[in-house]
């Protein structure tokens, strides 16, 4: 096993968002995925029972904002968090708000959709047995409306939440007009924690092609690397 393990779901943005950082940082790693039923073994990882949590040389650590604070610690070289206090100000806060506040437009896209909540499930359930995925369908299905409606997102109709959601995109393709990224001209954990959240709503909803209509959006997240994983 290499000394760098990435616990992770495939399809969870904020996994994706922490395969960007190692990837970016130049990292070798291996991935654990926890698909089917042995979503169970993920929450005896980490008291928060979330992924990502990464095992770096014996240390594990949860939380995305965490591990990636902590890789730049480690491996400096090629720093996620810039050092320029304007850059850091906005690469922060745009950190939050794709966990915060983005996170919760893909949750709704990918499991209030039955269309998108198939294509998630082939990828949740990804090499387990069949009857897993009726298991791990009930639960998505009980769990994440419950969600979305105490986040207040669950409140509103697929067309306002589609509507709210490319407003923010709209706005990301604004910023980039003025520059690479999004806080300035060098890639940054902003650029990372947002794309990651972009990339899978594009992987399985019907929004797809629209985040992708807005040509600045379109080209920055070829700057950034693309879909991994
Ligand atoms: N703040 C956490 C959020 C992680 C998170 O919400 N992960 C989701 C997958 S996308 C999860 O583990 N959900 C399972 C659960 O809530 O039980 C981070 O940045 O790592």
């Amino acid at each position: 096993m290499s000394e760098i393990v990435l616990h992770q779901w495939v399809m969870s943005p904020f996994c994706n968002k922490i395969r960007r950082c190692l990837e970016f940082k130049g990292l070798g790693y291996q991935v654990v995925n926890y698909n089917g039923l042995r979503a169970l073994q993920a929450a005896k990882l980490s008291p928060a029972g979330k992924l990502p949590v990464l095992d770096h040389h014996g240390e594990r650590l949860q939380d995305s904002a965490h591990i990636a604070r902590f890789l730049d610690q480690k491996y400096p070289d090629k720093p996620l968090y810039p050092t320029d206090p304007g850059a850091l100000a906005q690469s922060r806060l745009l950190e939050d708000w794709a966990g915060t506040s983005l996170y919760f437009y893909e949750l709704y896209l990918r499991m209030l959709d039955p269309v998108a909540m198939e294509k998630a499930l082939d990828l949740v359930c990804a090499g387990r047995p069949h009857w897993e995925r009726s298991v791990v369908k009930l639960v998505l299905k009980r769990r994440y409306p419950k969600k979305l409606g105490n986040q207040g997102l669950g409140a509103y109709s697929k067309v306002e939440v589609v509507k709210m959601l490319l407003q923010h995109v709209q706005d990301l393709d604004t910023m980039l007009q003025y520059r690479l990224f999004l806080s300035g001209d060098a890639l940054t954990i902003g650029d990372i924690s947002v794309v990651a959240q972009l990339d899978e709503m594009i992987r399985t909803s019907d929004v797809a092609e629209r985040i992708l209509s807005w040509p600045q959006v379109k080209a920055w997240r070829e700057r950034c690397g693309g879909l991994n994983g």
